[in-house]
């Protein structure tokens, strides 16, 4: 007997990637319901390459009893208003969304780094995924953090267009081809053009002249992985339209070289090593694109802190960003609480 699944915002980057990465990994559900917002009723989905589809629900009217997992990919307000239901209905929910991370009943979850807080999740019913940006760095600093105990770590993101939904990557081709053809460039998602730029915004502004993006980064790799690491962190927006790159600085308690991180990086879970020292030996976005692999690449020793370390690391922001890290949620699931057959 299988699960029955429901993924929430199916018609989004996030939950489209859900049901291919549900199809790709065979996840074993009995049934898998597409659930979107009453625009999106009767839209037809591609349950992956699987070559079956599937037509939306309204997730107004859908009722989560006897629905074993819920995948919500539909932002804060869906979360808001319907992951309760759902819980209360006693459906497990894992949410994409910033809502719940914070939330200290509710597990914030990596599975290559926390898979122990999943036990948490029978508190409220909810699992938080989280954000994009975090998920691959904390998948690349787990490991060194075991190795060496990672004090602080100073990061700058680049961040693609994917991140901020259809509508962002619809505004870099729009301006791009503007541009091209010397129409006027229109902006909307973004604050500034991004086409051949880059925008050090991402999120709202807070009171310390940080954004919410930064500080995502900073409270969830508390959250996720030791509250003791200082994090400082510069997202950026860049005219990529998947897959977040990170330079990564890394400061430890004790001596670890870059040979000695690399060694470790190679066998760590969720991570991929292609650091060849030579023209093209890294990973860049668009390679990394369309695979679940945290790429790490450029490690090197910085000698200007001691005991610190240098690397570069790429990841799909909708696959482990996101799709990828919530579906490894819910196999883990399956693996430590919701056991069936
Ligand atoms: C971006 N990281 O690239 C964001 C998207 O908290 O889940 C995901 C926001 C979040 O714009």
């Amino acid at each position: 007997m299988g699960y029955r699944v429901a993924v929430i915002g199916a018609t989004g980057n996030v939950g489209r990637e859900m049901l291919n990465i549900l199809a790709e990994r065979e996840f074993p559900y009995d049934e898998l319901a597409a659930v979107a917002s009453s625009r999106s009723v009767g839209t037809e989905v591609e349950i992956g390459e699987t070559g079956r589809t599937t037509k939306c629900r309204n997730l107004e009217h859908f009722d989560f009893a006897g629905w074993d997992i819920a995948l919500f990919a539909a932002g804060s307000d869906a979360a808001k208003n319907y992951a309760p239901k759902a819980a209360a209905a006693g459906c497990m929910v894992i949410d994409n969304s910033s809502l719940y991370r914070m939330d200290p009943d509710v597990p914030l979850i990596v599975p290559e780094v926390n898979p122990e807080a999943i036990l948490e999740a029978t508190k409220r019913k909810i699992i938080a995924n989280p954000n994009c940006s975090t998920a691959q760095m904390v998948v690349a600093l787990k490991p060194l953090h075991d190795a060496a105990t990672i004090r602080r770590v100073v990061v700058s993101t680049y961040q693609s267009v994917s991140g901020a939904g259809k509508a962002g990557m619809d505004e870099l081709f729009e301006q791009s081809r503007a541009i091209f053809v010397g129409d006027q460039v229109a902006t909307k998602t973004f604050t500034k053009q991004i086409a051949f730029n880059v925008i050090p915004h991402i999120d709202v502004f807070l009171d310390d002249g940080s954004t919410k993006e930064e500080w995502k980064m900073v409270v969830e790799t508390k959250k996720i992985l030791d509250p003791k690491i200082k994090v400082q962190a510069t997202c950026v927006r860049v005219p990529v339209f998947v897959g977040h790159a990170e330079s990564i600085n890394i400061e430890f308690e004790h001596e670890l070289s870059a040979e000695q991180a690399q060694d470790i990086l190679r066998e760590a879970p969720g991570c991929m090593l292609v650091d060849k020292r030579e023209d093209g030996g890294y990973v860049t976005p668009v390679e990394a694109a369309g695979d679940g692999a945290t790429y790490i690449s450029r490690v090197r020793d910085d000698p200007t802190v001691e005991n610190g370390l240098a690397l570069w690391c790429v990841s799909d922001n909708l696959r482990k960003g996101a799709a990828l890290n919530a579906v490894q949620i819910a196999e883990l699931l399956g693996r430590r609480l919701l056991k069936k057959g």
